[in-house]
């Protein structure tokens, strides 16, 4: 099937995500719209939908057979797996994580390796644990998280070692961060008031009840890095990959390290916190991740610090907002 294909033919699964919005688009922009389908088990809407139109099918990930009739119709060459219940959700649910976040992807993997396309999901800082080296955390380590979300990710980056190893399937994957957007809102993340902090600001100019306390520090990342990640690593030439999984790094802060970055722009801003059950998840995530890796099979640099990014975060929200 490949050798029939000039561009690639990109099928993006939970597409209508934080991530899937922009990745879309980016995709449509580079390979052709018509080249690039999305999927989703829900509609687009004002909030969530892509800037380039393409084509869209309803793909349910736990049905397999949903899978197969999209990769054959498709002619799908290649698999970009997003759907995923994130980590605080999960835990919360944990029986829909259980099943959305491994059953979906081992159907993924099957669909993949019988059709021939190659197939990347990403993973997180998630699939670390409390025994994880929490500072500057290597690619390869001890992981054992302690969350449902990244319990699956580690079974993800395993299943796909597995199937590059035994079938010969190109599986590739990242460790992402938090990932910060003014697009499309994230679900359900331990990393989601660094998104929240920004809407907060400009709506009340105040951000009460900061889920996680001021000292916690957790990697990130803007999303037009995440994207640019992606893809690059999407288009790495395989021989140049040294592993399947890689730490994508970029920067770390904590809640009180971005308040101040944005109280550069607005003085008048304030955050109280308030603790909730997500600071025992990031309690077990590193603060910062190696991902020297990355850099040296494909080239990975990060563009946006914290105070870059808050500038584009808080001039895009107001353009969205009022
Ligand atoms: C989450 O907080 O669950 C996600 C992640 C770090 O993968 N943003």
């Amino acid at each position: 099937m490949h050798s029939l294909c000039k561009s690639p033919r990109v099928l993006v699964t939970g597409s209508l995500g934080q991530i899937g919005t922009e990745l879309v688009s980016t995709l449509r922009m580079k390979y052709g719209a018509e080249n690039v389908l999305a999927s989703d088990i829900k509609f687009p809407t004002e909030k969530a939908k892509f800037d380039v139109e393409g084509p869209f099918k309803y793909v349910n990930t736990n049905n397999i057979e949903q899978i197969k009739e999209a990769v054959v119709n498709f002619r799908a060459n290649k698999v970009i797996h997003l759907s995923s219940i994130l980590s605080a959700t999960g835990e919360q649910n944990p029986d829909l994580a259980m099943e959305v976040n491994s059953h979906g992807a081992e159907n993924c993997f099957k669909v993949c390796n019988y059709y021939g396309a190659s197939l990347l999901i990403p993973s997180s800082i998630a699939a670390f644990g409390p025994e994880t080296p929490r500072h500057n955390t290597p690619d390869l380590c001890i992981q054992r998280p302690l969350t449902m979300y990244g319990i699956s990710k580690v079974y993800i980056e395993l299943l796909g070692n597995w199937y590059n190893q035994k079938k010969g399937l190109d599986f590739r994957s990242l460790r992402l961060p938090g990932i910060i957007s003014w697009k499309a809102l994230p679900g359900g993340g331990t990393t989601d008031y660094a998104i929240d902090i920004y809407y907060q600001a400009l709506k009340k100019g105040h951000y009460t009840n900061c889920f996680l306390k001021k000292d916690t520090r957790m990697p990130m990342m803007y999303m037009d890095d995440c994207i640019r990640g992606i893809i690059e690593l999407l288009e790495a030439k395989n021989e140049n990959l040294k592993q399947r999984t890689y730490n994508l790094g970029a920067i770390d802060f904590t809640p009180e390290e971005i308040y101040e970055s944005i109280k550069k722009v607005m003085p008048k801003f304030k955050i109280d916190y308030k603790p909730d059950f997500r600071q025992s998840i990031a309690d077990t995530w590193p603060t910062s991740i190696d991902s020297s890796c990355a850099k040296k099979d494909w080239g990975w640099e990060h563009d946006y610090d914290l105070d870059k990014m808050t500038d584009v975060m808080l001039m895009n929200l107001k353009k969205k907002l009022f």
